[in-house]
């Protein structure tokens, strides 16, 4: 389905596209490097209308319970103002692009957006509110984690989601745990599309 983007109703929200969840890095989606140049082009479209762009980061301190070593279920990664934490260094991020952080909190896990807070310590979903945003197309990494919460999240807040399946890429802890969390998305409400489409 074509979906006309309506730079007053919609956003792009590009999550977590960062060094450490690309190859290399130290919880590496594998592939996870081939939605950059897929995104960038969504960027440059979103740009052209002047529909807004938002940017997630996972930002977590050191010690966090998210981590294995303090009882969580990952490596470290994307610890604050590391190299891993940067993103990926060939995302073409306008300077317009609203950065969000997550996962500050040592007790949280902070999978979604709607965790996230802007420079300004605004709450995403507050900052969306604001811009009189209504629709979010999503894409980013990882599928099944910080791309599901954050569509589930948003679909429960009254959002209509538009995912970018050519734009996001899975953990896969378990086989298949990508296409699972695209099902979940897609009987939450979630709709799909491509770069062709929009
Ligand atoms: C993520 C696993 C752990 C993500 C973050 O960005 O999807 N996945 N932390």
């Amino acid at each position: 389905m074509r979906e006309i983007i309506d730079p007053a109703f919609d956003a792009l929200v590009i999550v977590d596209v960062q060094n450490d969840f690309c190859p290399g890095g130290a919880l590496a989606v594998p592939g996870g490097d081939r939605v950059v140049p897929v995104l960038n082009r969504y960027i440059q479209r979103f740009r052209e209308l002047k529909a807004p762009i938002y940017a997630s980061r996972d930002w977590h301190p050191p010690v966090t319970k998210h981590f294995q070593t303090y009882g969580g279920a990952w490596p470290p990664h994307c610890v604050e103002g590391t190299k891993g934490a940067a993103f990926h260094p060939a995302l073409a991020l306008s300077p317009e692009a609203i950065v969000i952080s997550k996962g500050m909190d040592p007790e949280q896990d902070a999978y979604s957006c709607f965790q996230a807070q802007d420079a300004e310590g605004r709450d995403f979903a507050v900052s969306l509110g604001e811009g009189g945003i209504q629709r979010l197309f999503v894409g980013g990494l990882a599928t099944d984690y910080c791309v599901k919460s954050t569509v589930l999240d948003a679909l429960h807040e009254g959002f209509q989601v538009v995912v970018l399946q050519d734009a996001i890429g899975a953990v896969d802890v378990q086989p298949g745990d990508g296409e699972r969390a695209i099902e979940e998305m897609g009987a939450a409400g979630a709709s799909f599309t491509t770069l062709e489409e929009v």
